[in-house]
């Protein structure tokens, strides 16, 4: 069977499906663009003067490394001239971002992490791309943040991408969790999996064990119900992973199932949550939800949050849909 290149399954999309329309391929190409650009940036490495700190801090406080900025711009220069955006709003950003008057506009709104798990750029682990997309309200030529305030079940396609050891990008159209890897010598993305399905049951969680001690009763139980492993209530042994990059945990979600979490706990409660609503919980629980996954904050289905800020934070669970549903449940026993 011969490969399908992304641009050809978007092609049909459009063409025979019609689950998207041409401005839409368009931008899911030109994002697509940018992040063979931002692979190809990371995997220099040392090599590319691209490790280490910018000597900024973003809207969230944190401190940006160079490879933050670095692939921002990419997204942004990507994206701002080719006429199917009204706007862009991004991590990296306090303020979205216009579209210069002198290039068209569409009808689109762009919001992006450029690069998540940024922690692990020195240390030379994966890291990745997360990006949504929404509609711009009806009649709006100058979206302010007020128009990205959309729920996550308005997204018309949602996706992420993994630099690590080779380059995948997994897409949803809203039909489906389709994954495409970078074919280095051609530079295409290429279809390798369709129709990702996650496991309904798991014996692998992912949550930052230190945190243990700030968790809400709920978790803790969850959590310390799967370390007591075969002795335990469970009546059998779980496996943890931790990568400290968002995509790379989901992306083994979506690989071989498992459960995430970033839920509340004492050293966030006050901002809300760690992982950002719009750009990182809602496109994950859009892909999750359409590989049959659940995604939810421990008292709320995700994609039915209604945001109040661009840079909102959320408690997150996600993955393997009886897992999830557990946890949902022991919350609302609480
Ligand atoms: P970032 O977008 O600044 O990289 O932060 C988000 C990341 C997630 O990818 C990851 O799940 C989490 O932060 C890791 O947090 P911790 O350092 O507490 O393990
Ligand atoms: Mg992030």
């Amino acid at each position: 069977m011969s490969s399908q290149s992304l641009s050809r399954f978007l092609i049909e999309a459009h063409r025979t499906k019609g689950n998207i329309n041409a401005d839409l391929r368009l931008l899911l190409e030109v994002v697509a663009r940018a992040c063979k650009s931002i692979a190809i940036a990371t995997g220099k490495g040392a090599l590319g003067n691209v490790l280490g700190n910018a000597g900024s801090t973003n809207i969230q406080g944190e401190a940006q490394k160079k490879l933050d900025v670095l692939s921002n711009e990419i997204l942004l220069e990507a994206n701002e001239w080719g006429g199917h955006l009204a706007a862009l709003a991004s991590e990296e950003m306090d303020q979205p971002h216009p579209i210069p008057h002198r290039y068209p506009k569409g009808n689109y709104l762009l919001v992006f992490d450029p690069l998540d798990g940024s922690s692990n750029i020195d240390v030379n682990v994966s890291v990745g791309t997360i990006f949504s997309v929404l509609e711009c309200p009806e009649g709006v030529t100058e979206p302010d943040a007020g128009c990205f305030l959309q729920p996550g079940s308005r997204q018309v396609a949602a996706g992420y991408t993994v630099y690590g050891p080779s380059t995948v990008l997994v897409l949803t159209l809203g039909d489906g969790v389709h994954q495409f890897t970078l074919d280095r010598e051609v530079g295409a993305f290429v279809l390798t999996r369709s129709d990702i399905l996650i496991p309904q049951d798991t014996s692998e969680f992912a949550i930052n064990m230190s945190n243990h001690r700030y968790w809400e009763a709920p978790v803790r139980r969850y959590v310390d119900e799967m370390l007591a492993g075969k002795d335990g209530p469970r009546g059998r042994d779980f496996n943890m992973r931790w990568v400290a990059s968002m995509v790379a945990d989901v992306h083994r979600i979506l690989t071989r199932g498992g459960i995430f979490m970033y839920p509340m706990d004492d050293k966030c409660r006050a901002q809300g949550g760690k992982l950002r609503l719009l750009y990182e919980a809602n496109p994950m629980a859009f892909i999750v939800e359409q590989a049959g996954g659940a995604a939810s904050t421990g008292h709320q289905r995700m994609l039915d949050v209604q945001p109040t800020a661009l840079h909102q934070r959320v408690p997150v669970i996600l993955g393997s849909k009886n897992e999830v549903e557990r946890v949902v449940g022991y919350h609302r026993e609480s």
